[in-house]
């Protein structure tokens, strides 16, 4: 808004200013990813933006979480985007062909994103819990009816994705990832030919007019096939398999699924459905061992795998830290905390701040300024952070918060910021930094 300074001087402000950017974006029925270029409600950002929301307003932070589930196709998949009625963004849902395929009155993508909904809803219960009163009976009232489709969700993601023994979850397009264009999906990449397409005209580079900060037009002409070969089946789990030229176990959100099944049974126990923990706890080690077992012992770095030629994935990137997320290895987890801290990410005496960058920061293909291959993300400082608290090192946890406040005291609340230098890129004013901001704070 007019008027505001920058840099931000006081850590009060900064509260309030992100409370400002949130209630800006609010558009009533959910809060946008972002004013201008993602003006939908993005599937992993609404639990970021929930929790975030949550230290404001429990109720409004549980209004987000139920507007999403209530887009859950029968299938239990939860859609990526659900689209607001504002224009402007691309691919629209008819470019998606999801009308029809997905429930009756919902406008939805066909994909799916990271499932950090269950353990961002165990935040909230227990920030909401702590507090008492209404907050306590909202909280609870919502676990108790929303439950079930968390369940489904969970049990979809095993299934649909992760039914084949090795406790890692397939994804058919790097969008699902939340990490588009990161260099771990390259090499799949390169062997996506897309076919006979529609023209499309991109909206994000007349928003981001530095181009160099999106991904580039021949990688948007593979994102829409991607999103053609699964049209063409109707979006059919049974046939995706069979059809579709990009097929990877992405690490990071196997990682993610262990730990938020993990959270999603301590809410069965706790709100009226104990016996669905045990089903719950079994996959969360089922997949804490599968991310467990990507671990490259050279470098230390978790991998995906590229499903259709069998291939680990090599570059080093955030995603290589999934075993912070989950692992119950003591060993593994200190040799982490290790390579995190060392010159290749946060010890890189280069940087502005001691954050973990997208990709290493001394590998070969950086790119400080394009969005998954470089820049650091607010959104996964915290959530990493969020992580490390959770396992009780609280000391990393402070670390990370004292970087990261001061990171985003610059002002902009940015999607993503220049290493080196500090600058934020991308969309200015981006939900799921001001809810990280008003985390670190609370
Ligand atoms: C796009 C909304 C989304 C995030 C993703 C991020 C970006 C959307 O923005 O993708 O059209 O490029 O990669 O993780 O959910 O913030």
């Amino acid at each position: 808004p007019d008027g505001d300074t920058f840099p931000i001087r006081t850590l009060d402000e900064l509260g309030s200013r992100a409370k400002d950017v949130l209630a800006a974006n609010d558009i009533g029925t959910m809060v946008t990813a972002a004013p201008n270029l993602y003006p939908h409600m993005w599937s992993w950002d609404a639990a970021f933006v929930a929790t975030g929301l949550s230290t404001v307003s429990v109720a409004r932070a549980l209004q987000e979480l139920d507007y999403l589930v209530a887009a859950q196709w029968k299938s239990g998949m939860i859609p990526h985007i659900v689209f607001s009625d504002v224009p402007g963004y691309f691919p629209d849902v008819d470019r998606w062909g999801t009308r029809g395929v997905s429930p009756e009155g919902v406008q939805s993508s066909g994909i799916c994103q990271p499932p950090v909904h269950a353990t961002m809803l165990r935040r909230i219960v227990e920030r909401a819990t702590a507090a008492g009163g209404e907050d306590a009976r909202l909280a609870e009232e919502f676990t108790r009816r929303t439950l079930p489709q968390w369940i489904d969700w969970h049990g979809w993601l095993r299934s649909a994705r992760g039914g084949d023994g090795t406790g890692l979850l397939t994804i058919y397009h790097g969008w699902e990832s939340g990490m588009d264009n990161s260099p771990r999906f390259d090499g799949p990449y390169s062997r996506v030919q897309p076919g006979e397409m529609e023209p499309f005209v991109r909206t994000d580079t007349l928003k981001v007019t530095d181009h160099s900060q999106r991904p580039s037009d021949e990688e948007y002409s593979r994102y829409l096939w991607l999103v053609q070969q699964m049209a063409e089946v109707g979006f059919d789990d049974a046939r995706l398999p069979g059809v579709m030229s990009f097929q990877v176990k992405d690490v990071f959100m196997s990682a993610i699924f262990a730990a938020a099944s993990e959270d999603l049974a301590v809410l069965a126990e706790q709100f009226g459905l104990p016996e669905e923990a045990p089903q719950l706890r079994q996959w969360a080690q089922e997949f804490r061992d599968g991310v467990d077992a990507t671990v490259d012992a050279q470098t230390g770095l978790a991998r995906d795998r590229d499903v259709l030629t069998g291939e680990w994935i090599g570059p080093p990137t955030i995603a290589g830290f999934a075993p912070l997320i989950s692992t119950a290895d003591q060993a593994l987890l200190d040799r982490q905390l290790e390579i995190f801290e060392g010159p290749d990410w946060t010890g890189d005496p280069r940087l502005a701040f001691p954050l973990p960058a997208s990709t290493s920061t001394t590998y070969e293909g950086l790119k400080p300024r394009q969005y998954w291959r470089g820049p650091v993300w607010p959104v996964m400082n915290w959530y990493l952070a969020h992580c490390l608290r959770r396992r009780g090192d609280g000391k990393r946890y402070r670390q990370l918060r004292e970087a990261s406040l001061a990171q985003l005291m610059e002002g902009h609340f940015g999607e993503y910021y220049e290493p080196f230098t500090g600058e934020p890129l991308g969309s200015m004013d981006q939900s799921w930094t001001a809810a990280v901001a008003l985390e670190w704070l609370a």
